[in-house]
């Protein structure tokens, strides 16, 4: 067996299944480990050009934060659908000027902050200290679709992500957010917000339907070393012909997945970064794990002062009502 590189000698100790300890690096360490679990191929051959967009002239981060304040008008079909496949792809959400923005400053937070070498780079917790990534994560509009799928009157903020996939970068392994977040509950979901038209080519955010099909893959075996949990989950969704929803998203166009919704992403094989900007949300009275574990990555980060079997409510995790 070979050791994973992105692991300490802590978490990289015992069977490859044994992932009991906490993650004892930052949550941009654990993605760099995350990442390297998806298989291959390695892809190669050239990258498709992409002409970057040109959303016009861009609105102020005042105007974006009137856009956001608005509800959607989320449909009875589509809160259904979210029930019934585990996911669902929402149109227009946001304009693309407002898209435009978020991603320009997206970008500046990461270049700040990330290794421009990392092929996934990723950010939590921008909305502390950048108001305009906060009018987005805490809005009314995208807050107000978590609650209303969950059926609840208000969501509380889990963390946000910036999560860039850069030209070339790989696969994100197949995987279920209940098997990484530490909160005790099934009320928990992402909106997963593409910064740019997003083709095939660069590695949309892809589904496996159906609110059950997490328990045909429960007992795939984890291994924080390699690539064989994710190897494992493709072929078991092959053998059970599950359907995956892997198609573009549109300039404006989010997904919303739950906790027990396994997904994947495939490689960025184009020019341009396939930035998205992923915020997590639940159900007010969730409650941390009795055990996280390095699974969870930086997890005290997002809820600082709450411990294991302890209702999440800390300041870091506001009330967001729609
Ligand atoms: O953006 C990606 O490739 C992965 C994101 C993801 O798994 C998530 O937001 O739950």
């Amino acid at each position: 067996m070979t050791t994973n590189p992105h692991l300490s000698a802590t978490t990289a100790a015992g069977t490859a299944s044994d992932v009991g300890i906490e993650w004892d690096r930052g949550n941009d360490q654990w993605w760099n480990w995350y990442m390297s679990l998806a298989d291959g191929p390695a892809a190669d051959g050239p990258l498709l050009e992409i002409a970057p967009a040109d959303p016009g002239p861009l609105p102020s981060d005042a105007e974006v934060a009137a856009e956001l304040a608005e509800p959607y008008p989320l449909t009875a079909a589509q809160v259904a659908s979210y029930r019934t496949e585990s996911f669902v792809k929402l149109p227009g959400v946001l304009t693309p000027g407002a898209l435009a923005r978020l991603r320009a400053r997206l970008r500046e937070l990461l270049a700040a902050a990330v290794d421009p070498e990392v092929g996934f780079q990723s950010l939590e917790m921008m909305w502390l200290d950048d108001p305009l990534v906060a009018s987005a994560v805490l809005s009314p509009r995208v807050g107000g679709i978590a609650a209303a799928l969950l059926g609840v009157d208000g969501v509380r903020l889990y963390h946000d992500n910036a999560l860039s996939k850069e030209p070339g970068a790989g696969r994100t392994p197949w995987h279920y957010d209940a098997h990484h977040f530490p909160l005790d509950s099934a009320a928990v979901l992402t909106a997963w917000i593409p910064l740019q038209a997003t083709p095939r080519e660069m590695g949309p955010l892809a589904f496996a339907r159906g609110a059950r099909t997490w328990e045909l893959v429960r007992d795939v075996e984890f291994d924080k070393h390699g690539t064989s949990y994710d190897r494992g989950v493709s072929a078991t969704f092959r053998a059970h012909a599950v359907a995956v929803e892997d198609g573009p998203f549109a300039t404006g166009e989010m997904s919303f997945h739950s906790a027990h919704c396994v997904h994947t992403a495939g490689a960025n094989r184009t020019t341009a970064a396939r930035m998205a900007l992923a915020t997590t949300y639940f159900a007010d009275g969730v409650r941390v794990v009795p055990a996280p574990t390095m699974v969870s990555g930086a997890w005290r980060t997002f809820v600082p002062g709450v411990g294991p079997g302890e209702v999440v409510a800390s300041p870091r995790n506001p009330l967001i009502r729609g």
